[in-house]
């Protein structure tokens, strides 16, 4: 079934509300996060009025009821990907920890001086700084995929270096800033054939389209609730269960354990033994919440819909004389669209769209080297989610038009 945007949005209490007495919100920012639906917020409300206790300790029924809806919610998002177990889902607060988890435990483990890493140019820096830091500590090597400028990945390249026998791979699904959708089966199954393991950072891809770990053959997946109608302080690494089991603790403390004895501890079984201390349990409820949202609009209707709403705003936004879109010549992108105006700086574009009530982001969205590459330091970027329409489309069109006469 097709989206029907006004009822979607009717959903959503923030796409109600005027910025400004008589103007309303045009949220094209969803790249950085996304609104939330009423059920999330229901579902986290709800926790709290009737549920609330801590999890996996105590035996009185508010402490099972809340523990139940812990779990549950682990299943859902599971089955959201298409993982085998629930088990293999961890929850930690984002995409930057989940990365960071892989890099502390995984890598220490399993790296040593000179081993080398894949990345590519295009990633954001959750992607890059945790390797940096290993880098430094260990001394293993980095080397990048180069980004053409269409705005893909250089597979000729990643083929060459897929030859230094690397021991990890790790990229975006989509670019936050270009909007390019990497192809990651591909690019996953000769990584394998190369002999290296894959993290796969979901972050912009989970909330947009379809996810199946297993058919991907993905090793590790990063990804976070906020940007999927869920709330902040929550996210997922997803983790093939034996390399899970075999990877050492990454935060020491409660539930962690299976013993601890004064001098020592034995840790507990997958996925608890990557979860020390309280967790956040309302907010594991609310992405619960959201991958039940978002399945039953459907995420192929969700992509879909985000296909139709960009392919709109590149058309119109190609209009505008002096615009360039980043990355505008490759047809495999998600709801992104980051550009540069000839002659007027992007924090200024965003300032006056949002005079409009138009929210966008304008700098370099977290992927200096990115920007660098291509010589641009920063670019105003507007992004589609599934509430987004072709009149909020036009609005910012418009919006821009009045930067331009602004400006002269
Ligand atoms: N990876 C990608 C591709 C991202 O776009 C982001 C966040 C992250 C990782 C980090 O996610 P977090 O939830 O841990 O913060 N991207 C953006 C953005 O484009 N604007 O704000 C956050």
């Amino acid at each position: 079934m097709p989206i029907n945007p006004q009822q979607v949005r009717a959903q959503f209490p923030t796409l109600q509300r005027e910025v400004r007495p008589g103007i309303p919100l045009t949220y094209l920012d969803s790249t950085a996060t996304s609104q939330k639906p009423l059920a999330v917020l229901q579902a986290m409300d709800d926790y709290y009025r009737h549920s609330n206790a801590n999890i996996h300790r105590g035996v009185h029924t508010l402490a099972e009821e809340a523990t139940a809806l812990y779990e549950d919610a682990r299943a859902k998002i599971a089955r959201f990907i298409h993982a085998p177990s629930a088990r293999q889902v961890i929850f930690t607060r984002n995409t930057t920890e989940s990365i960071n988890l892989v890099a502390y435990t995984w890598a220490r483990a399993n790296l040593q001086a000179g081993d080398l890493v894949i990345l590519t140019e295009m990633e954001h820096h959750s992607n890059l700084v945790p390797w940096h830091i290993l880098q430094a500590e260990r001394g293993i090597r980095l080397e990048f995929i180069p980004v053409t400028e269409n705005g893909t990945l250089d597979l000729e390249a990643y083929r060459a270096l897929l030859q230094q026998s690397p021991k990890l791979v790790s990229f975006t699904h989509m670019s936050n800033v270009l909007g390019s959708i990497t192809p990651a089966a591909e690019m996953i199954g000769l990584a394998h054939q190369a002999g290296a393991r894959v993290l796969l950072d979901g972050a912009q891809s989970v909330p947009h389209f379809p996810t199946d770990v297993q058919a991907l053959d993905v090793d590790f997946l990063a990804f976070s609730a906020h940007k999927m109608c869920g709330p902040t302080g929550i996210g997922v690494l997803y983790g093939k269960a034996d390399l899970l089991e075999a990877m050492p603790p990454f935060l020491g403390g409660g539930d962690m354990i299976k013993e601890v004895k004064l001098r020592s501890f034995r840790a507990n079984s997958i996925p608890h033994k990557f979860e020390a201390g309280t967790p956040a349990i309302a907010e594991a409820i609310g992405f619960g919440a959201a991958c039940d949202f978002l399945t039953s609009i459907g995420m192929d209707a969700v992509a879909a819909h985000e296909h139709e709403i960009t392919a709109y705003a590149l058309e119109r936004l190609e209009e505008i004389p002096g615009l360039a879109v980043f990355g505008r010549e490759n047809p495999h992108r998600g709801g992104v669209a980051a550009f540069t105006l000839q002659g007027i700086h992007p924090h200024d574009v965003a300032q006056i769209l949002d005079s409009d009530g138009i929210a966008v982001r304008a700098g370099h969205h977290c992927a200096q080297p990115l920007h660098e590459k291509f010589g641009i330091p920063a670019t105003t970027r507007a992004s589609f989610y599934l509430y987004s329409t072709k009149e909020e489309v036009d609005k910012l069109v418009d919006g821009i038009y009045k930067v331009k006469t602004y400006f002269g």
